[in-house]
């Protein structure tokens, strides 16, 4: 009996305290009264929840899903082996006769370029000698003349402009009309052949060697002379480049 009053004091006491929070130390004295409840009528505290029971039985299975995203494409596989070695083939007669007909066709285009390349040089040698009027024809070539002096490399240029090139002879009609048309102008004139790569080797300006030439006595005669002039009386002397003649070229 005593200790129920006890306990009921000391319940007053904690609720009491349970109020104050800087002073909260009643759960220390909870266990002393769990004697309590049954005995005489007075309502029990509520005892704490129990440890966690154990894992029920695994379900049933569910049902199947839906089909998923189609995944990223993987890297390209291995090379396979090689193949077998084919046949070889029958050897095509058509082909071969096509290849004949395009030869001749070939053939043909070229002898009609060179008809019309020779059609074409033969105008403009008329169309120049009909502006000119100081130019001289001599077989298939003409001799023209703009009346300009000029050093060698000028004559050059100037008859590569027009798509000619310096007079050059190749025989002595060729070097008569040359000079025909020196005289009338009454001026010296460069050929276009010169030994300017070797000392004493005078060459046409494509690379041949001279199977004509009129020099005269005692020429050629100078290391530093390396062009040709035209004497008035038609022999030929080798001088510098760099003096000034008559531009004379030849289509
Ligand atoms: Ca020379
Ligand atoms: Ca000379």
């Amino acid at each position: 009996m005593q200790h129920h009053v006890l306990c009921i004091l000391v319940l007053g006491v904690s609720s009491v305290r349970m109020s104050d929070p800087e002073q909260c130390n009643c759960e220390e004295k909870v266990p002393a009264c769990m004697v309590i409840p049954g005995s005489n009528g007075l309502p029990g505290i509520p005892g704490s929840n129990g440890l966690p029971g154990r894992d029920g039985k695994e379900g049933p299975q569910g049902e199947k899903g839906e089909q998923g995203l189609r995944g990223m494409q993987g890297p390209p596989g291995k090379a396979g082996p090689p193949g077998l070695k084919g046949e070889s083939g029958q050897k095509g007669d058509c082909g071969g006769k096509e290849l004949e007909l395009l030869k001749t066709q070939i053939s043909d285009l070229q002898g009609e370029l060179k008809a019309l390349q020779l059609t074409a040089s033969k105008t403009q040698k008329a169309i120049l000698g009909y502006i000119f009027s100081n130019s001289t024809r001599v077989g298939g070539k003409l001799f023209v003349t703009n009346g300009d002096d000029g050093d060698y490399e000028t004559s050059k240029a100037t008859c590569n402009h027009f798509g000619g090139q310096v007079a050059s002879p190749r025989n002595e009609n060729e070097n008569t009309a040359a000079l025909k048309l020196s005289a009338k102008m009454g001026r010296k004139v460069f050929f276009g052949m010169n030994d300017q790569e070797t000392e004493g080797i005078f060459k046409h300006l494509n690379g041949e060697t001279m199977e004509y030439s009129n020099w005269a006595p005692k020429e050629p005669n100078g290391v530093e002379e390396d062009c040709i002039e035209l004497y008035p009386d038609g022999k030929w002397n080798d001088i510098s480049c760099n003096v000034a003649r008559l531009i004379m070229c030849e289509f």
